[in-house]
């Protein structure tokens, strides 16, 4: 058996050295170290040798399987740093390749749309303090607005921002007038949840401060996004809408797209989609970011982007986009 040891020892050091890959290493790991490998075989009929010579078998099987145990361990480790350069060019492509959320892809359109308006992309932090997310939007604490969105607070005090609209506070506050800016991102309330209401939802900023700048330049801009986005030219009804950095204030709905206006669930029976909010800016909002109202004006929107998607790719319940259900999303592999 001793023999027989030393043999098996010298056979595995030969067929270590030419395995190439980690299937090989596989089948030779069972070789030797598995249940019907001949040292297996061996340790089982010990049993039957006299005493001395069980122990002095024993302490050599356990200790070639040791050494085999370490050897496969080096072995694996050196195949796998090699792999990380072995291409094989000719393995087939994986078919279940990634794709962009219909989101960003519409996100990007819009933003492309805008800087070809001259408009600077710019972002603003999702952990936002009180005063950028309400008190400079003419929002104090007391105000009832503040009820409108549903706020999540962190223990320190700051909060999940409830709309991209302190974007345009941090830019007027950077940059100063004229301006021209568009922040998409993401926005967080905690809603009811619905086919057309999440509780993290994206949405798209934009501000335009300038001399002279007036009710139809807003009209201008809202209606070039939506003709590019669709196009096609869509239905749109424009209602006075209530926000307290805005004066006038201004609702954008679009005819829903998957009803066609009949109505249904994503629209809530109503055969519309509140979908961009706007207006003229507030003159105590230029005040308090350091532009002087008598000076200059400007517009603002608030595009919902992921209704906007809904509405682009007809996707009838906003809890699919949140989903992570590869299945679902898969559908929407647009790119
Ligand atoms: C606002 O958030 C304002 N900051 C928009 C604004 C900007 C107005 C600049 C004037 C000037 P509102 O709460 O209506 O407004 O949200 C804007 C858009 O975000 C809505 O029209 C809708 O399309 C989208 N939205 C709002 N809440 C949700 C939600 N829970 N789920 C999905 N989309 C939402």
């Amino acid at each position: 058996m001793k023999d027989e040891l030393l043999k098996l020892k010298k056979q595995f050091i030969e067929e270590i050295v030419s395995v190439r890959n980690l299937e090989e290493l596989t089948l030779i790991k069972s070789k030797y170290l598995g249940k019907k490998s001949r040292i297996s075989e061996i340790m089982s009929s010990m049993k039957k040798l006299p005493i001395e010579e069980k122990r002095e078998v024993g302490a050599l099987c356990n200790k070639l399987k040791n050494e085999i145990t370490q050897k496969v361990k080096e072995k694996n480790e050196e195949l796998i740093s090699k792999s990380t350069f072995d291409f094989d060019l000719t393995m087939p492509i994986n078919k279940n390749r990634g794709s962009l959320s219909p989101i960003t892809i519409v996100g990007k359109e819009v933003c492309d749309v805008l800087q070809k308006l001259g408009f600077t992309i710019v972002s603003g932090p999702e952990i936002e303090d009180e005063y950028h997310n309400f008190d400079a939007l003419n929002i104090p604490s007391t105000h009832p607005a503040r009820d409108m969105q549903d706020t999540y607070w962190t223990n320190s005090g700051k909060l999940l921002r409830t709309h991209t609209s302190p974007c345009q506070v941090r830019a007027m506050e950077k940059y100063g007038a004229p301006l021209r800016i568009a922040a998409p991102g993401r926005c967080f309330r905690n809603e009811d949840i619905d086919a057309c209401h999440e509780n993290t939802f994206f949405q798209l900023e934009g501000m335009v401060i300038d001399k002279n700048v007036s009710i139809s330049n807003l009209l201008y801009v809202m209606k070039g996004i939506l003709s590019e986005i669709f196009g096609k030219v869509v239905e749109v009804r424009l209602r006075p809408g209530y926000f307290p950095f805005v004066e006038p204030g201004f609702e954008l709905d679009v005819k829903c797209l998957i009803c066609n206006g009949k109505g249904c669930p994503t629209c809530k029976d109503s055969g519309w989609l509140e979908l961009c909010p706007c207006g003229m800016v507030h003159p105590k909002v230029l005040k308090m970011s350091n532009i002087d109202p008598n000076i200059y004006s400007g517009f603002a929107f608030g595009i919902g982007l992921t209704r906007l998607a809904m509405m682009k790719y007809h996707i009838n319940d906003i809890r699919i986009l949140n989903s992570c259900d590869l299945e679902e999303l898969s559908q929407f592999d647009i790119m």
